[in-house]
């Protein structure tokens, strides 16, 4: 990888990834509709506005690899999640393949499958289950990947995120939480490692309660080095200050799955 072009750099695992990539690659192009606040000289930027295929066009040429976190990064009314998440990513992978970017790193989420009791425990094999419109847009993203991949030849990871931060801030968190450096480790697999063609990973540390089978992203060779149940205490103690929440707290999505939940009462789902 000489060259690789980061979307939604102003965001907030874009600013991680600014301090965490920096020398990692000779050449990194950090891309957003706004500057990334404290950007360096020695950093390169390129406006972009995901919507506008001609700016994307612009901010892909030349590079070898692409991490897309760029869109709007939680729930929100249809034509945001329609103009940002489905129309800019599929506005990334066109121009990745019209330029011939060998790879893609694509943020998608745990609310592509948000609908999962938290009882179960899944592998990246289980169906989507999206829990709101923005996980609908992260299982779109999902079938984009294998298209380009399977029809094209780029060679793509999705990365269902669970929560990114320097400690987990709540109970679901605890379960889903990941540390920048180990999403970093995620990333680096995706654009690094040979054997990578269309692959799914789940972003989460070590997390002793978690509630995903990560067996893909172990074989090829990721070993989380942060663990949630580290943070416990201060965890369970906000989220003891957390409103009661019996459908967010049945489902993995959490709020995302509550938030309009029209169906009157909890359902055992299973
Ligand atoms: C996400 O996908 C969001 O981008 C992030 O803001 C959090 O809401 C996270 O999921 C979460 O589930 O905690």
């Amino acid at each position: 990888m000489q060259t690789v072009l980061v979307t939604g750099a102003a965001g907030g695992i874009g600013t991680h990834l600014r301090r965490l990539l920096k020398g990692v690659y000779p050449s990194i192009r950090w891309s957003d509709r706004v500057m990334p606040a404290g950007l360096a000289a020695d950093e390169t930027f390129v406006k972009a506005d995901l919507t506008v295929a001609s700016e994307v066009e612009r901010a892909v040429d030349g590079v070898q690899g692409i991490v897309h976190l760029g869109g709007h990064s939680v729930e929100g009314p249809w034509d945001t999640i329609l103009q940002a998440n489905i129309v800019g990513c599929y506005n990334v992978f066109e121009a990745a393949h019209r330029s011939g970017v060998e790879r893609i790193v694509f943020a998608s989420s745990n609310h592509a499958v948000g609908f999962y009791p938290r009882r179960r425990r899944i592998g990246t094999e289980a169906p989507v289950r999206p829990d709101s419109r923005y996980g609908v847009s992260k299982a779109f993203g999902e079938a984009l990947a294998a298209l380009y991949a399977y029809k094209y030849g780029l060679r793509v990871t999705s990365l269902r995120i669970g929560n990114v931060g320097d400690t987990p801030a709540d109970k679901r968190r605890l379960s889903i939480w990941i540390r920048p450096e180990d999403l970093v480790q995620l990333i680096r697999i995706g654009l690094e490692h040979p054997d990578i063609r269309c692959e799914i990973f789940y972003g989460a540390s070590d997390n002793v309660r978690g509630w995903w089978d990560n067996a893909a992203a172990f074989k090829f060779g990721y070993r989380p080095q942060f663990r949630s149940e580290d943070y416990r205490d201060e965890a369970l103690t906000a989220d003891a200050k957390l409103p009661a929440d019996p459908i967010g707290e049945w489902y993995q999505g959490g709020p995302y799955c509550s938030d309009e939940f029209d169906r009157g009462v909890k359902q055992a789902d299973t």
